[in-house]
């Protein structure tokens, strides 16, 4: 639908960023903490050191803060290292962890900004792990523990909550990520419905305990298009939404398997085993609004049926493909970034339409944004206007949604501060601050705006995109 005029963004509208805790805080083993999974991990793709470092940001939170602050952040997401706060996933409580997270939460809201927390994004404790990880009926107590934890420590600090950062790429992409979520296909779906049950407690938990506070899930959601009209391709598409997006969002919300997801998987003989008590938890939980990540749209054309189906070598939204569901496609109307991601602001529209038709519940971005290989030039900027140029068709396309009538609560970039990127180490850089360092060589970690970092400062500070 076109429009003569947009509605403008409404008052209150969180504009925001996001990062990770491991990707961003380093100080692995510091004050106590726990190894993750991520910690754990021996081995990362070529050229790239790992996780171990991050930015510093653990030790330079305050410093980091000032400078969310001078970018006029209203919101900042952030995930709270399980590990950190429990170091062995389910013991002892370590008081420096919670404490680090108590005084971040407080110099963010010292600075009228608003505190995010992701409950874990992707960084499961290892010693959970060696117990059988999600496999485990008791990582789901485990979690529910961990969660009761941090809200009595924090929950008069952080008004939204977020359950497990994308699910969805854990479950289909586990072994790519690094998360734990390992064994055969069948096994991933039976510790994939855990993590829902856990989800679902630990909702209904926040609900009981932080009567004021808000909480949902935060998968990543992409609209998925069909490659043609061919009607066998239309359904190849719905198929494939089912299986990414909706298989997590329906038990999430509806508290019910999506039912298309739920014949995938019963026909392959993966269908997972509920206990005593599931299907009740699943119905109890019910979320406050839905977060979602989005960084690129689908295709799919109709399946051969055999493993040509699957295209097997790249990163997470580049590997697609089921055997006999569907199989990925180009779009040819799309231009792509460096590292090969399809870039479609118009996809964003779709996806929150999508999603709003489907829950009519609020939304709230928890990432989108522009991996690149970023240089730092001698007067100690970044000119980042190719970011510049991602977010701001981005920004507009929700500024459509909201024309479009879809209650978004907010836009949290990824990423406030460069981070260390999944796949692609320091080097594919996302934030408004450049941090100084390189893959083998932390350097001194110093800081340093990007002129993506002023234009997001004017625009905030308008409540509009710049004409
Ligand atoms: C999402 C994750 C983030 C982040 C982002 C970008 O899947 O939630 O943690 O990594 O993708 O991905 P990458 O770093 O591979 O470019």
């Amino acid at each position: 639908m076109q429009y003569d005029q947009l509605l403008p963004f409404p008052a209150g509208f969180l504009w925001g960023a996001s990062t990770s805790a491991y990707q961003t805080e380093g100080a692995w083993d510091a004050d106590g903490k726990g190894p993750s999974v991520i910690d754990a991990r021996t081995q990362f793709p070529e050229g790239t050191a790992g996780f171990k470092d991050g930015v510093d940001h653990y030790r330079r939170f305050r410093e980091d803060v000032a400078l969310f602050a001078e970018l006029g952040l209203k919101a900042y997401r952030f995930s709270i290292s399980w590990s950190r706060v429990i170091p062995d996933g389910d013991g002892e409580v370590n008081p420096a962890g919670l404490r680090f997270y108590r005084e971040l939460a407080t110099e963010l809201r010292a600075h009228g900004i608003t505190p995010i927390a992701t409950l874990m994004h992707f960084d499961l404790p290892q010693a959970l792990q060696e117990r059988g990880g999600w496999a485990s009926r008791s990582t789901v107590d485990a979690f529910v523990r961990y969660a009761g934890v941090v809200f009595d420590a924090l929950g008069d600090l952080i008004p939204y909550w977020l359950t497990i950062n994308e699910q969805n790429m854990m479950i289909m992409l586990g072994e790519m990520l690094g998360t734990g979520t390992t064994g055969g296909r069948r096994a991933v779906w039976q510790q994939n419905h855990h993590m829902l049950v856990a989800q679902a407690r630990v909702m209904a938990l926040a609900h009981r305990s932080l009567p004021a506070a808000k909480i949902g899930p935060a998968p990543n959601v992409a609209c998925v298009y069909p490659a043609t009209p061919d009607p066998l391709d239309v359904i190849a598409a719905a198929d494939f939404s089912a299986i990414r997006n909706w298989l997590y969002l329906d038990v999430a919300v509806r508290g019910t398997y999506n039912p298309t997801a739920w014949a995938f998987l019963r026909a392959r003989g993966w269908e997972p085993e509920f206990a005593p008590g599931d299907a009740e938890a699943l119905a109890t939980g019910a979320p406050d609004f839905i977060a979602f990540n989005y960084y690129t749209s689908h295709t799919a054309a109709a399946p051969k049926g055999d493993d040509t189906d699957i295209r097997a070598n790249g990163d997470q939204h580049i590997v697609l493909g089921e055997e006999g569901v569907y199989r990925g496609a180009d779009n040819p109307f799309l231009e792509r970034n460096e590292f090969n991601w399809e870039i479609d602001p118009i996809g964003f529209r779709t996806t929150f339409r999508e999603l709003y038709d489907r829950y009519r519940l609020p939304l709230l971005v928890t990432e989108n944004g522009l991996g690149a290989y970023d240089e730092l030039t001698e007067d100690g900027r970044v000119h980042d206007h190719y970011r510049i140029d991602y977010l701001a068709q981005h920004i507009r396309q929700i500024q459509y949604a909201i024309t479009d009538g879809v209650d978004v609560l907010g836009y949290c970039p990824w990423s406030a501060i460069d981070l260390v990127s999944t796949h692609q180490g320091i080097r594919k850089r996302y934030g408004f601050i450049y941090v100084d360092r390189d893959e083998f060589d932390v350097k001194d970690f110093a800081r340093h705006r990007k002129d993506s970092f002023f234009w997001y400062q004017r625009l905030i500070a308008a409540n509009a995109l710049p004409e």
